[in-house]
């Protein structure tokens, strides 16, 4: 058959770019959001960014009034965390940016889209030490994907096209977009371009076939792999791939906590999360499984963990690794992930990829299927299987639960009845079948709403887990129930948490928005609590919340609270009123704070100490 011979098509014409009508260009800037599709945004006002507000009373686009900009900042994390969508906030120059950063930062570290548009003092005015002007465009460098300060009216529609793209694609992060108000004052007609180009930025690399061929070659002469996998199969959109290839090759799958729900976590290969706080039968399958030596004490390794670690999207962060030369010692190391420089950072890998991960799940999935991996390593699934028998997550009521001050305080004669905060947390799965999307503030509460709700899709729990910002859990909540109004969205907090946000009551009121907090309230900040017993002897340096005049009241009292935002909030003291209470709440259409009182002196547990290994951990309640 004779070849046919092709000629080069001509390149496809360039979309021509759109001219719009003259307007402001804070105007334009809204112009840009519309066209983006944006349909909520976080904006707090002042003078660098009321033009902004005038603007948006004239859109589509809902406005949504934080009642602090770092409630606005979370609220937009919430919200691109629940959809992959970049979540968009707004605040004045000055002061009102500054109280962005925390919020910036935290999309920095756990790599979530997020747009931040920001007022500057006019451009006569930068560098004078003006009224609230900061360099919010320096401020924020270290902690952004990108960002832009606007000196000309005409970059506007360009750079507001790249923002979004910058924050959406490859590793997604945080972009800062800061203008100062003279431009938004100044009309032109804004040419917004149809697509853009940027010179050095690649996105979407995908592995090569003969990268991926490797792999296959070492899962083959694998007995022991192991799949550790993270935030970027949830960000790459790679969850079912994940799922195919896992069970073609049927390897078990731990993941990080910003991978929960990437792989259902109640799937038979599922090892739950790793690290730290995780499960000590996923610490035990990367790493090996150590036991203190009966003559001298000294843990010996008594099995093997992982010959072959397939880690996909993640980081090696040290609250998964431990001392990290210590991390899965003894096996090969593939790494795949989008972003170069995560590359041999924390820890050297055999076999590094950059890639698109859902590209790389897909090929290699094919692989498996066209040339079947023989081996069904049941010595492996079986040690496996013995590790979760062993030591699966619990807890009970200790006796130094029952000898508390809280048991003095508040539970006299009623020792039975003290509800733990796990148990909330299991009895919270149960009715809301675990369905809910759960958020988090940062401390015990937050590895216990790890460790006792099962996350079963990508996007189901929204933590701060790279900058663990206390304060995170409500405001975020408030964000994905704008995102997801069908879907139950429950905060699990800490009362030291909550209360720094406790201001978002107020947004969550006014604006309709029916985001449940349910506050484990031990009265302390118990994460730090559990460091001061296990490090300090107990001395408490200032982690109690309550009254040190009156520790038999609860304080703060949030149904007093609550009732001065008119949001419903209820009180459980007793175990035998708490289901009851939750599904009060569930019930709600509004939002809603449940204060449930629990002992501050549990430990979490599995615990492995920070830059220690899984030789030294913690783990029989
Ligand atoms: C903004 C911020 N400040 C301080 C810390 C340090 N920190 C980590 S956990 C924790 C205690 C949190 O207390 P609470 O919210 O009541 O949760 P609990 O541990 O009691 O469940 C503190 C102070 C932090 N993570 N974030
Ligand atoms: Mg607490």
């Amino acid at each position: 058959m004779s070849k046919i011979l092709e000629f080069p098509k001509k390149t496809p014409a360039r979309k021509r770019a759109e001219v719009g009508p003259a307007m402001k260009g804070s105007e334009i800037v809204i112009a840009c959001l519309e066209r983006e599709g944006v349909d909520a945004i976080f904006a707090y006002p002042g003078g660098a960014s009321m033009e902004f507000h005038q603007a948006l009373t004239k859109s589509k686009i809902r406005t949504i009034l934080p009642r602090h900009e770092q409630g606005g900042a979370f609220a937009a994390e919430g919200y691109a965390r629940a959809t992959g969508r970049a979540g968009v906030c707004m605040a004045t120059s000055g002061p009102g940016a500054t109280n962005l950063v925390t919020g910036i930062a935290d999309a920095y570290m756990d790599s979530i889209p997020l747009i931040v548009i920001t007022g500057q003092v006019p451009q006569a005015m930068i560098g004078k030490g003006g009224f609230q002007e900061t360099d919010f465009f320096g401020m924020t460098l270290p902690i952004v994907k990108h960002s832009y300060l606007v000196t000309d009216i005409n970059d506007i529609p360009r750079m507001m096209k790249e923002a979004f793209y910058i924050a959406q694609t490859g590793r997604p992060g945080p972009v800062v977009v800061d203008v100062p108000k003279n431009i938004q004052q100044q009309r032109a007609q804004p040419v917004f371009p149809s697509e853009i180009t940027l010179r050095g930025y690649q996105p979407d690399k995908k592995a090569s076939d003969i990268e991926l061929n490797e792999i296959i070659g070492l899962i083959e002469k694998s007995e022991r792999p192991v799949l550790y996998v993270g935030g970027g199969i949830i960000s790459g959109e790679a969850s079912a791939e994940l799922i195919k290839f896992a069970e073609a090759a049927q390897i078990p799958v731990t993941s990080t906590i910003m991978g929960c729900g990437c792989f259902p976590e109640t799937h038979p290969l599922s090892l739950r999360w790793l690290g730290m706080h995780g499960t000590a039968y996923a610490n035990w399958a990367v790493s090996g499984e150590f036991a203190p030596n009966p003559g001298d004490g000294i843990p010996q390794k008594i099995a093997q963990g992982a010959d072959l670690l397939l880690a996909f999207g993640v980081r090696f962060d040290d609250r998964v690794t431990g001392k990290v030369e210590k991390f899965c010692e003894t096996g090969t190391i593939v790494h795949i992930d989008i972003d170069p420089s995560e590359i041999n950072k924390n820890k050297p890998a055999n076999l590094p990829i950059v890639s698109d991960i859902k590209y790389a799940l897909e090929r290699l999935d094919a692989m498996v299927k066209q040339r079947a991996i023989q081996k069904k390593l049941p010595a492996w699934h079986k040690q496996i299987a013995e590790w979760k028998a062993k030591a699966p997550l619990s807890y009970r009521v200790t006796e130094e639960v029952v000898t508390s001050q809280h048991m003095k305080d508040h539970l006299t004669g009623k020792e039975s009845e003290v509800i733990l905060p796990q148990m909330a947390i299991e009895m919270l799965y149960e009715l809301t079948k675990g369905e809910a999307i759960i958020t988090t503030g940062v401390g015990q509460h937050q590895m216990w709403a790890g460790q006792y709700y099962k996350y079963t899709f990508p996007r189901q729990l929204l933590t701060s887990a790279g900058l663990g910002a206390m304060g995170y859990g409500y405001p975020a909540a408030l964000g994905a129930k704008v995102a997801c109004p069908d879907k139950q969205v429950i905060d699990i907090d800490g009362d030291g948490s909550f209360l720094m946000n406790v201001q978002e009551l107020a947004t969550a009121h006014i604006e309709k928005i029916a985001a449940k907090a349910l506050i484990l309230n031990n009265q302390h900040l118990g994460m730090v609590v559990q460091w001061e017993d296990k490090f300090y002897e107990g001395n408490r340096g200032n982690t109690y919340l309550g009254d040190p005049e009156n520790m038999r009241q609860i304080y703060p009292d949030y149904i007093t609270i609550a009732k001065g935002f008119n949001v419903p909030c209820e009180r459980v003291m007793f175990k035998k009123d708490l289901r009851a209470a939750l599904q009060r709440m569930l019930d709600s259409d509004q939002p809603y704070v449940l204060d449930v009182i629990v002992p501050y002196t549990e430990h979490v547990l599995p615990f492995i100490p920070a830059n220690k290994s899984v030789a030294e951990m913690i783990w029989k309640p």
